[in-house]
């Protein structure tokens, strides 16, 4: 790690960490929750490799008091989770659920009261099982649907959510739920999954709309993106890494930015129907990203099922996920967006940045996490050199406050600022908690 002080960010710049509703919560049985596709998939055998759910996970339903003290003892401006669709609607459908709703009014009173502002996901992968056994985001009434829980949701919380994020990770819903199957709802369609990008950035313009007729605050959605390295020299290597990158990074932004859909892998006109591209390019006031690592491609083999071939990348640290560790990914892709879209791109928060180690608490009950504290360090000088550069970036928000239930991952991998010893729940900030901490006291 260097040993260069941090650099200083703009007045006003948000400092937030981040979680998600089913990775964190438990208490799937309370307040009348319905079950999701990730209870579903979780039960499945060989899903989970060590065999868990998130039925507990962090308890985080009753012991969200104490996280909401672990996050204003950080110092950090605001708190990015995510409410659970179950919660709300536990059929996918119908009037709310108000029991549900009382948690994130709670929860939401809870963070003002701390002086931390709530930032909310609608969306964060747990899609009520009803919706999912009526076809799930394959089918086009889901992104009704999803607008009408959005209205709910707003109607009860509006006035205090200070910024709303419709979906997390389209992309990555899309290709490893619907397209590889390794997480929920564990489909395997590969390009035949191109109905669950054009559903849920429909879903994502429709709650929009319902979104501004309930509430002031401002609206974003988190995309992930990986900046592509393309690995080899020949025409089909050049050919294969635009290709991925139109997938990976321009598939749910170009429409949402109001370019259209871009030529990428898999992409069908039969699915838009007249008037959907506008709905999608509704304007939002926040572009979310959320960033792990750039993605090494290459030509793939003859016969492969892909026009791409991903590669690992040499020359980086890794993390416990093999992750390649890789801060100037983060500032070329910051780049990138702002090359690519110029005025038509809105303020960037980067909504999720972080890394999984092996963090085991010593002798004297401490967790040191040098590593983490590295990873954030650079990743935070990346985004401050972006800024340098006039890319427009007003926030940045660690995965994650706590270790949770890292989905197809179980409880193996660690993303937390804090421990979390799941037998007991008890929590213990790591050495990166008081790292980020003090980076955002200075
Ligand atoms: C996010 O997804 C999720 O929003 C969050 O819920 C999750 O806990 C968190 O990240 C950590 O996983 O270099 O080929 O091995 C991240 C999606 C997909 C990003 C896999 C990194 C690595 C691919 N990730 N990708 S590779």
């Amino acid at each position: 790690m260097t040993t260069v002080p941090l650099p200083d960010f703009p007045a006003g710049f948000r400092w937030g960490v981040s979680t998600s509703a089913y990775q964190i919560e438990g208490a799937t049985g309370v307040d009348g929750r319905g079950p999701s596709i990730w209870d579903t998939f979780a039960r499945e055998p060989g899903r989970i490799v060590d065999g868990s759910t998130g039925d507990e996970a962090c308890d985080h339903r009753h012991r969200y008091a104490e996280d909401i003290a672990l996050t204003a003892g950080l110092g950090v401006s605001a708190y990015r989770f995510s409410i659970a669709w179950p919660r709300v609607q536990p059929g996918g459908a119908g009037p709310a659920n108000a029991a549900g709703l009382d948690f994130y009014d709670r929860l939401v009173d809870g963070l003002l009261a701390a002086g931390v502002d709530p930032v909310a996901t609608l969306f964060h992968w747990d899609l009520p099982q009803p919706l999912e056994d009526a076809g799930g985001w394959l089918n086009r009434d889901t992104a009704a649907r999803f607008a009408e829980y959005a209205d709910l949701t707003a109607a009860r919380l509006g006035d205090r959510v200070k910024l709303w994020i419709t979906l997390n990770e389209p992309f990555i819903h899309m290709t490893l739920g619907y397209g590889i199957g390794t997480h929920a709802p564990g489909r395997m369609l590969l390009f035949d999954s191109f109905p669950v990008a054009h559903h849920q950035l429909l879903g994502h313009g429709l709650a929009v709309a319902a979104l501004r007729a309930r509430s002031t605050s401002e609206v974003a959605i988190a995309n992930n993106y990986s900046p592509v390295r393309q690995v080899g020299d020949t025409d089909a290597d050049r050919v294969a890494a635009r290709a991925y990158d139109a997938l990976h990074n321009r598939l749910f932004t170009d429409p949402l930015l109001g370019r259209g859909y871009p030529d990428a892998p898999g992409f069908d006109p039969a699915v838009v129907r007249d008037g959907d591209l506008d709905v999608i390019a509704a304007p939002i006031d926040v572009l979310g990203v959320n960033y792990y690592n750039p993605t090494g491609i290459r030509a793939p083999e003859e016969g492969s099922p892909l026009p791409f071939e991903m590669v690992p990348l040499d020359g980086y640290p890794r993390t416990a996920f093999d992750w390649p560790v890789a801060p100037d990914g983060l500032r070329e892709l910051l780049g990138q967006l702002h090359d690519r879209y110029r005025d038509a791109l809105p303020p960037i928060q980067v909504t999720e940045s972080g890394c999984a180690y092996d963090d085991v608490p010593d002798a004297d009950g401490r967790v040191h996490d040098p590593e983490r504290i590295a990873y954030l360090d650079g990743h935070v000088r990346a985004v401050h050199e972006a800024i340098g550069a006039g890319v427009p970036v007003t926030g940045y928000f660690v995965w994650s406050l706590l270790d949770n239930w890292e989905w197809a991952e179980g409880f193996t991998k660690r993303f937390g600022l804090v421990h979390v010893d799941y037998p007991t729940q008890r929590r213990t900030p790591k050495s990166s908690y008081t790292w980020f901490r003090d980076l955002i006291r200075r």
